[in-house]
């Protein structure tokens, strides 16, 4: 088993995919080993997004991510990061396979609805970022 980061974006909070997201989560056989349900202020997600400070898309990227309530979860199965990935397809969600979260809910390339970590080692950043040893499980 391995371990991976997700968050639902305010745009899939605000256009009430949560149940459907969490739904496809546990249909895609991933353990939830922690959630939370919270705001990031603006200097968390410059903190969480600091790999891109240099991409031209950081600073608005970054407002746009502590604009509303967002779901953050680590999640356990059998190739987690590849296999989440492959759920929720291409950033542009114009790109992104039919079937994936992207495609069926993202407004835009920027609010494209899920986060997913991008590798083992980032995986565990994100999640110790975002969760503390007693509230995974
Ligand atoms: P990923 O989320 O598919 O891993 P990254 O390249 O890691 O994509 O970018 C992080 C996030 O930054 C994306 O999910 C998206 O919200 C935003 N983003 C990426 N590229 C662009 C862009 O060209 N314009 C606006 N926002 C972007
Ligand atoms: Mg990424």
């Amino acid at each position: 088993m391995s371990k991976t980061f997700i968050m639902i974006k305010p745009d899939g909070v605000k256009n009430k995919h949560v149940g459907d997201i969490l739904q496809r989560i546990e249909k895609e056989g991933f353990k939830i080993q922690g959630i939370k349900y919270l705001k990031l202020s603006l200097e968390d997600a410059k903190q969480f997004y600091k790999v891109h400070s240099a991409r031209p898309f950081y600073n608005d990227l970054c407002n746009y991510m502590s604009s509303g309530p967002i779901v953050a979860a680590a999640l356990d199965r059998e190739n987690a990061v590849q296999h989440w990935r492959d759920v929720i397809g291409a950033t542009d969600p114009k790109e992104a396979a039919a079937g994936t979260i992207r495609a069926l809910f993202a407004e835009s390339k920027e609010a494209n609805t899920v986060h997913g970590s991008d590798s083992d080692d980032n995986a565990a950043m994100e999640i110790a970022f975002f969760f503390k040893g007693n509230e995974l499980f």
